[in-house]
């Protein structure tokens, strides 16, 4: 993760018309330099804190990751990212949902600024590792979204879930939140270039419209990629069964 100062100095470029987004009276850039100027050292404190949850939560993943190897002579997760969210995208989300900007009130409101992304191999990988790791008895879920069960209007789907976790600092034990996301390669390929192209911008509303289409129907054929695709290994383990 880029350090804070680096971060801070970005924030500080924002062009004038982004700056113009945050109207006088709410959250606004230069409130945010200001939080970030008087509050230096906690907001550095926050940000590892977070950063440390990240790291606490990979690790559970990849200690699952590497016992199913064993057991079942193969990797469940293809890949693992984890990001603290930025404070441009902090300030952001709190603006959006009109709440005050505090180093209290991102702790207390904000359940992603610790994010991990777990990429697996087939769909039901998805499942058996979220049950796994929930069973953990350092782990508290506080909310599930299956968004593969039930798809976003866009189309998106990965299971969220959203959990404390403790860490162990030099100033004691802290519970801090994360959102987890599991995804099949199939739902992070889709995600990934919805989320390029979304951000396009001077799209009309007819080209958005379109744009929509075509993304449900990718959202469709990668879903039905992901149910052949867990067939096929459904397949494999079951002729192997038969071999031992
Ligand atoms: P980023 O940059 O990934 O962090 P919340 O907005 O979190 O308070 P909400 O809307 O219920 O509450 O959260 P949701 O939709 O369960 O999860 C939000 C995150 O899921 C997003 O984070 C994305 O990472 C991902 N996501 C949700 N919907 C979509 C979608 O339609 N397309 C893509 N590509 N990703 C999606 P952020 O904060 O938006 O962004």
């Amino acid at each position: 993760m880029p350090n804070l100062d680096s971060q801070i100095m970005k924030l500080m470029a924002v062009p004038e018309e982004i700056r113009k987004i945050f109207p006088s009276g709410g959250i606004s850039f230069d409130a945010f330099l200001d939080l970030a100027d008087a509050e230096m050292e906690p907001m550095r404190r926050m940000f590892a804190d977070y950063q440390c949850a990240c790291m606490e939560i990979e690790t559970k993943f990849k200690v699952l990751n590497e016992r199913f190897s064993v057991k079942y002579d193969a990797n469940p997760i293809e890949s693992i990212r984890t990001r603290v969210k930025s404070p441009e995208s902090i300030v952001r989300k709190l603006h959006s949902k009109k709440l005050p900007l505090s180093i209290a009130s991102i702790r207390e409101n904000l359940d992603d600024v610790a994010g991990i992304r777990v990429i697996c191999s087939f769909q039901n990988d998805i499942y058996m590792l979220a049950e796994k790791f929930l069973e953990q008895d350092d782990i508290t879920l506080i909310e599930k979204k299956d968004y593969i069960k039930n798809p976003k209007p866009s189309g998106y789907r990965s299971l969220h879930l959203i959990v404390e976790v403790p860490i162990f600092t030099e100033e004691g034990k802290k519970m801090m939140r994360a959102e987890v996301q599991l995804r099949t390669i199939a739902m992070d390929f889709w995600a990934s270039l919805e989320h390029k192209l979304r951000y396009k911008k001077q799209l009309s509303d007819e080209q958005m419209k379109a744009l929509s289409a075509g993304l449900t129907e990718c959202s469709r054929v990668t879903a039905e990629l992901d149910k052949t695709m867990q067939g096929v290994y459904d397949r494999v383990q079951s002729f192997q069964n038969k071999k031992s």
